[in-house]
């Protein structure tokens, strides 16, 4: 029997939505009792992003059939807030994150470096998206915070209004791949993929997003093929990321090239003497801002290791 290659592009309870490559159309399917089993079996769920393979003529409600999901490239997921911490999958088989960000009291440098681990553990190449550039007065002062990190990381300025930076963003997914749309709720999201889709699909503003709670829209991750190629994964805004997996060392070079320098090997830096990373701040050559969050998710992340 014939089966289709398909991309998981968003979840309704028991339902996914399917997009089929192969005619460019979406479906809807269920799991075949053998997927259920084996993703339980796995104790993993199937996300936006995943590939599958179905057979779109075995259901009598001419719904798709998911026989077999196939193996991940990469998985990008946080903990859950709460105690019990379970990991909760946000998109699979991404090759760029969009971490986006307004230039306004909405802008947080720790929650961009928080941002960063998640996407250097996923292996997954980063970008930062400072968005709504039109009504921003003086974008210099958030430049220079972007320029603070340690390695230098790609940003594009970008407005869904002016259409400045939108080009930019469609480049970077053009050739089939796929981008997940990360960040606060008002931050922009959804209009950006309206803007690269030309068309006002997805509901916008904080307002509407919180209105759809509770009947069937965005609540969820959403994937979309762009016009011209590839493929953008919007994602409701998280109040709370929980690191998961999350390589924290990548994104603080700066402090891995200071501590060559500290007495100690396995320097905490902290309280010890003859620490380096704490002569830095001392000399106002690092950032206190900067190490304090350094350390806040270097525990976490040593935790979570701990636990698994
Ligand atoms: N001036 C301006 N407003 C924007 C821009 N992008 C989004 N907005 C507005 O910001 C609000 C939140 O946008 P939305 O796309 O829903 O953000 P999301 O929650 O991140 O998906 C809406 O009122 C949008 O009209 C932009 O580039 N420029
Ligand atoms: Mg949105
Ligand atoms: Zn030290």
């Amino acid at each position: 029997m014939e089966k289709y290659t398909g991309i998981i592009s968003a979840q309704y309870q028991n339902l996914y939505q399917v997009y089929l490559p192969g005619n460019q159309q979406t479906i809807s399917a269920r799991l075949s009792g053998k997927t259920r089993r084996s993703l339980r079996q796995a104790a993993t769920m199937l996300v936006t992003g995943d590939r599958v393979l179905l057979d779109r003529n075995s259901d009598q409600l001419g719904e798709g059939l998911i026989m077999d999901t196939l193996p991940r490239n990469n998985l990008l997921s946080r903990k859950e807030a709460g105690l019990k911490g379970r990991s909760q999958p946000l998109a699979a088989n991404v090759d760029a994150a969009l971490i986006c960000t307004s230039m306004n009291e909405e802008f947080n440098i720790s929650r961009l470096e928080r941002y960063l681990a998640l996407a250097d553990g996923a292996g997954i190449e980063a970008w930062l998206l400072l968005t709504k550039v039109d009504i921003t007065a003086d974008t210099a002062p958030y430049l220079a915070r972007i320029a603070s990190l340690k390695p230098r990381r790609k940003y594009i300025l970008c407005s869904s209004m002016t259409g400045q930076g939108v080009e930019e963003v469609r480049n970077i997914v053009s050739g089939g791949k796929t981008a997940v749309l990360l960040g606060s709720s008002g931050v922009g999201k959804s209009s950006l993929v309206n803007a690269l889709l030309g068309e006002e699909r997805l509901a916008t503003s904080e307002i509407s997003q919180y209105q759809a709670k509770g009947h069937h829209t965005t609540t969820t991750r959403e994937l979309l093929m762009l016009p011209g190629g590839g493929y953008i994964i919007d994602t409701p805004g998280m109040r709370e990321l929980k690191l998961d997996t999350s390589d924290v060392q990548a994104g603080f070079q700066d402090i891995l090239a200071l501590a060559l320098g500290c007495r100690f090997r396995d320097c905490r830096h902290a309280l010890e003497p003859g620490c380096a990373v704490q002569a830095a701040v001392a000399a106002g050559t690092l950032e206190e801002k900067r190490l304090r969050n350094y350390l806040k998710l270097r525990l976490e992340e040593e935790r979570l290791a701990a636990k698994r």
